[in-house]
């Protein structure tokens, strides 16, 4: 199973300032295989299965394969997946 990116429904934003499409970059550069699971924009309130897991209702989150819901801010994300912190278990074989 792989990782996944829980992240906004805002794919075409691919400007620098963008969270989400920061961590999605880092995820792909890292050569990082991942599953993306979209979340509602706005209003934040219907991030019902973020808020349930995570406390909180900003994205973007990482998923592990242990099922563990990882939310940070995106750049501490981004920073986690260049240290190789994040890692596709079944694909490192
Ligand atoms: N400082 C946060 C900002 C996260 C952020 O703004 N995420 C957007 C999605 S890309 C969001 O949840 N927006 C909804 C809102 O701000 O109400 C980070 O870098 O993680």
């Amino acid at each position: 199973m792989a990782v996944k990116l829980h992240r906004c429904p805002l794919m075409w934003v691919k400007m620098g300032a963008h969270p989400c499409h920061n961590v999605q970059k880092a995820l792909d550069a890292a050569g990082i295989e991942y599953e993306v699971v979209k979340h509602p924009f706005l209003p934040r309130s219907k991030r019902t299965d973020l808020i349930a897991r995570t406390g909180q209702n900003m994205l973007p989150a990482i998923e592990l394969e242990d099922g563990t819901l990882v939310r940070r801010e995106s750049k501490e994300l981004v920073a986690m997946i260049r240290a190789g912190e994040i890692r596709n278990q079944t694909a490192a074989t």
